[in-house]
This record gives structure tokens, sequence and C-alpha cells, in this order.
């Protein structure tokens, strides 16, 4: 079946009246993933702009149509590893165990327990929507953040300009736990989103699966919401954000034969505007490694 078909046969288990930020990234995640995993699921979701707009909305005038949970920041995986037990005790193996989590739960304060499930190879499909910050609490930096954003506690002045660090980059990392499926993916590229979602959920059945999402965010980025995939879009087209996939049979990078520069990327992206030309060479240059190493992994 194409991915069009699922999406249209699928139902949207997010009701009307979702008060995410026009164009938002995590929305149009957590609507797919959830899409595509259906109504057996469990869904973990912590706090953040999905748990805030997606789950509790205006006055709690909206939800999801399934079970949700919203556990703490930092205990996500720890959270969904006993719903995950549970079930299997109970013997139903029909039931998606699944979190979608922000890069600050995920990268940061979730870190440990995340770590500590995919290591035992807890059977569920974590989901990190990542749009590079603490964007619910007013978008403060976090470890997955690129170099030179302006955030609220990065900002741009005499003392620093922007974030002073590299991103972290953490769909590697945790690859490297051994995992049943690790792959990452954008909303510009639906087809292939829609594709990992599904083998992650058949992966989570055996073992701990994971997808980490570029996830467009108009409002702390600042850049007009009717951009959101076109920034997804440059995100992959210049190896900022390439997708791959790893499963029993290794790394899999979708080549990107023709990449655009990281200068053509930043153009409109109202976080970068002060980015000076040292600084964009150096993203370009651990863009341009990163993809190296993805290469060599996937080399057969
Ligand atoms: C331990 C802890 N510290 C701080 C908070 C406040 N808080 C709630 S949501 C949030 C931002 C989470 O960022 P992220 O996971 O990236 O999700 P996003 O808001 O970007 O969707 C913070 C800091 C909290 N809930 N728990
Ligand atoms: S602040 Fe960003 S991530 Fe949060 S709802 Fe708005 S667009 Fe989405
Ligand atoms: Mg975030």
């Amino acid at each position: 079946m194409s991915y069009i078909d699922v999406l249209r046969e699928a139902k949207d288990v997010v009701t009307p009246g979702m008060s995410a930020c026009q164009g938002c990234g995590g929305e149009l995640i957590l609507r797919t993933v959830l899409q595509v995993s259906g109504k057996n699921t469990i869904v973990g979701i912590p706090p953040g702009c999905m748990a805030g707009a997606g789950v509790v909305g205006w006055n709690y005038a909206n939800g999801l149509e399934i079970p949700v949970h919203i556990p703490l920041l930092d205990n996500t995986a720890s959270f969904l590893t006993g719903v995950s037990q549970m079930y299997e005790r109970k013997g139903r193996t029909d039931v998606n165990i699944v979190a979608v989590a922000g890069d600050g739960a995920t990268a940061d304060c979730g870190f440990q327990s995340l770590s500590a499930a995919a290591e035992r190879n807890e059977k569920m499909l974590y989901v990190c929507y990542d749009n590079e910050g603490y964007m619910n609490t007013g978008y403060q930096r976090s470890s997955t953040t690129s170099r030179g954003s302006r955030t609220s506690t990065t900002p741009i002045g005499s003392v620093i300009n922007g974030k002073q660090q590299h991103q972290k980059y953490l769909p590697l990392i945790m690859s490297m736990h051994g995992l049943e499926y690790c792959a990452t993916a954008s909303p510009s590229h639906m087809a292939d989103l829609v594709a990992k979602v599904q083998k992650g959920l058949a992966a989570s059945k055996k073992g701990f699966a994971y997808l980490h999402v570029f996830s467009p965010c108009p409002t702390g980025w600042a850049y007009k919401s009717e951009k959101a995939i076109e920034v997804a879009r440059k995100a992959v087209a210049s190896n900022v954000f390439p997708l791959w996939e790893m499963d029993e049979n290794g790394y899999k990078l979708t080549e990107n034969k023709n990449p655009i520069s990281v200068a053509e990327f930043v153009q409109g992206i109202g976080k970068f505007k002060n980015l000076t030309p040292e600084v964009i060479e150096s993203i370009q240059k651990v863009a341009d490694a990163r993809y190296e190493t993805l290469r060599k992994l996937s080399a057969k």
C-alpha cells in the first residue's frame, strides 16, 4: 500500500482544535506517527509542545482518541518500559507502545532513562521530534540546538553571538546502543517517514526502535509558518539533517549526491540571522563530516 493510501485510510486520532502554532512540524509528526500506529496504541508524551498543545490544548477542549500518558520530562522511556512489560505479560502483542517526545526530553533530561531502556532492548517505538530547543517554555537551547542559533538562553549580543557549541548528534548515539531499528526522518519526506514508522513499529515487537525526526518550529526559529516544509526539505538537501536507517543489515544512507550549501539552508531563518561566515563554515564542516561518517558506515 502506498504511503498516501496508508494516510488516507488511517484515522487521525488527534481531535480537532489542537493549539499548536500554524506550521508546527511537531503536530504533523504526532498526527502522522499516530495515524500509522492506529487505535491500538498507548502513547507517552512528556511535557513539551506536543503534550501541551496536542493533548491538553485550549481549556482541555481537545486531545487524543487513544490512551495517552504525560510522564515526567526525564522518565518517558522508563515509564513506557512498565507499560510495555505489563502488556507483554498479558500476551497483548497487538498493542503498540509509542513515545512522542521532544529533543529536550530525549537528548537532555530524559537521556539516562532512554539510554537504559534502549540498552535493555525494551519493546517500544521511541520517536523524538527535534525542534532544537525547549520550545514549550520559551525557546531555550538544548543539546541538539545548532551552533549559532539565537535562543532565549543563547542570545545575540556583545558577550555571545547565539549558541556556542555544535549540536549533539543523537540518532547516531542511539544507533550505537545496538537497537532493533534506528532511523532519521523528516516531514518533508512523507513516504520515507511513513515507511520508517511502519518499520519501527514492526521492530518494536522485538525490542527497542528509535526514530529521530526533524521538526521545524516557525515560532521558535522565526520564519514564516508556510515555510515549514521548505525548511525541513532544505535541512535534508544540505545534509544538515541526512536521512538514514539502521537495522539488522547495518546502516543505509539515503544518498544526496548534489547537496545545497549550509549557507543556503540557513537563509530566511530568523534564529540564524546573525551567523558569521566562520560559523557557517564550521557548520558546513560538521555536516560534511557527519555525512562522510554515515556514508562509510553504509558502505557494503
Ligand atoms: C524536570 C523538568 N524541568 C523543567 C520542566 C519544564 N518544562 C516543561 S516542557 C519543557 C520543554 C521541553 O522541551 P522539549 O522536550 O524539547 O519539547 P518541546 O517543548 O520543544 O516540544 C520544560 C523545560 C519540566 N516539566 N520538568
Ligand atoms: S513553539 Fe514550535 S514546536 Fe511549539 S507548538 Fe509552536 S511551532 Fe510547534
Ligand atoms: Mg524541543
